[in-house]
């Protein structure tokens, strides 16, 4: 089966690639690299050096003698997209191919307008060239548990089944999304779920939590393999901040009270699932939504977490609660649903002590390479 990843050279894509390329599957990668010129415009760069994609895709040849196709250029870019899809014709699409900082989209106008221009119209380019010339094509588009906020009752897997004067339908989980980046997800959700409707196209829809971890088993496999990490206040997302936080003798930075729950998992499952969905397509005309996480937990917890296995490796760690840059409720109600991968046969990674030590020591490795004055957050969300 061939595989497309779209944005196959960021943090996910790229570990997510090679774990299919070892898979045995034909994979493609087509990514414009904004990512790394987004890196160099706010001066920040991974924990870990990663190589250019070329020298990455070459070693991995020299490693297993299996070909990763590339395709650089950017998919706000139609007929880019369409030549790319004609020489590749891939069975499924994997799309990681947006901005995915919710800080970034609200550092200003200019910000938010890039976020949701680069995602939504991203991701519409690919349902026209589906439906145009690849109708059979499965896609499988990474969305967010960010998309339905912080309701006060159980989160579902995409619908609810809601009783209203009498009637009954399942309908599209509201959604209450926290930055100008969540919306731009939502907005891909609604457009997704149209044109699966409309034109018998067929996708899944995976409603990612925060993802922890660098390593996994084909990324670890070489130096030159490495994956991305990122610590800024801008990128860095919190389990992976508060390791390389731990690393270095800062404080970790809980915002506000630290009650905030979210979807966790680590970068091993993340792929694994991308496997499984893939494996089990969506049917035509269906647009599937899994929630692909696999703990809940709170900032404070997983800070106390983090302190806990510092200590153990000699490490002072100690915890600041730091005013919210966010709007955001910082205790609140937060169950979701899990299930639909669970039943596909993901089996998870689970947040230990061994994970945290690993990730601790690995940060440790890296430690001369943090740029102690990325780390505080800069983007308010009231500014
Ligand atoms: P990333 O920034 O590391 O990678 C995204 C990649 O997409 C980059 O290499 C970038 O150059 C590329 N890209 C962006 N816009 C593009 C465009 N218009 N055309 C071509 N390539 C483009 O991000 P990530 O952490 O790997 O996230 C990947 C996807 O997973 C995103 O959609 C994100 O919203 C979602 N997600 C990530 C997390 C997480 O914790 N990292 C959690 C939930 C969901
Ligand atoms: N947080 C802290 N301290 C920090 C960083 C974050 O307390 O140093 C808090 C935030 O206020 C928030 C929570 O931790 O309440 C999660 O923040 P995050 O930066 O780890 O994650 P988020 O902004 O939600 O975005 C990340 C990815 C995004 C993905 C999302 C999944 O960047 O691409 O969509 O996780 S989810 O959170 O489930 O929406």
């Amino acid at each position: 089966m061939k595989v497309l990843v779209i944005g196959g050279d960021g943090y996910c894509g790229w570990a997510t690639a090679l774990h299919l390329s070892n898979k045995g599957y034909e994979v493609g990668i087509l990514d414009s690299l904004v990512r790394r010129h987004w890196d160099i415009q706010l001066g920040v760069e991974t924990l870990t050096p990663i190589a250019p994609i070329q020298t990455r895709l070459q070693r991995w040849k020299v490693l297993t003698g299996k070909s990763i196709d590339l395709f650089v250029g950017d998919i706000n870019d139609y007929d880019f997209l369409c030549n790319s899809l004609h020489k590749f014709k891939p069975d499924t699409i994997v799309h990681f191919g947006e901005q995915r900082s919710a800080p970034f989209s609200m550092i200003d106008r200019e910000h938010a307008v890039l976020t949701q221009v680069n995602n939504v119209v991203g991701t519409l380019n690919i349902l026209y060239a589906m439906k145009h010339d690849f109708p059979d094509c499965h896609l499988v588009k990474l969305g967010t548990m960010g998309e339905y906020g912080t309701p006060n009752i159980d989160i579902e897997e995409g619908y609810i089944t809601i009783e209203h004067n009498g009637r009954k339908d399942t309908l599209p989980y509201p959604k209450q999304p926290g930055s100008f980046y969540h919306l731009s997800k939502v907005h891909d959700s609604h457009n997704i779920h149209f044109a699966c409707k409309i034109w018998g196209l067929r996708a899944t829809d995976l409603h990612q939590g925060v993802v922890y971890g660098v390593l996994t088993e084909e990324t670890g496999m070489d130096e030159l393999l490495i994956n991305r990490l990122d610590y800024d206040g801008v990128f860095g997302t919190a389990l992976n901040r508060f390791c390389i936080q731990a690393a270095i003798g800062h404080p970790l930075t809980v915002y506000g009270k630290g009650g905030q729950t979210r979807g966790f998992l680590d970068i091993r499952d993340t792929v694994r699932c991308m496997e499984l969905a893939i494996a089990n397509p969506a049917e035509p005309g269906q647009l599937r939504v899994f929630n692909q996480f696999t703990e809940l937990f709170s900032v404070g917890d997983l800070a106390m977490k983090v302190k806990q296995a510092g200590n153990t490796l000699g490490l002072d760690v100690d915890i600041k609660h730091i005013d919210n840059p966010r709007v955001e409720l910082e205790s609140h109600y937060f169950q979701a649903k899990n299930t639909s991968l669970l039943d596909l046969g993901l089996e998870p990674h689970y947040l230990s002590d061994s994970l945290l030590d690993s990730l601790l020591n690995f940060a440790k490795k890296y430690n001369t390479r943090v740029d102690k004055d990325q780390i505080l957050p800069t983007v308010s969300w009231r500014r």
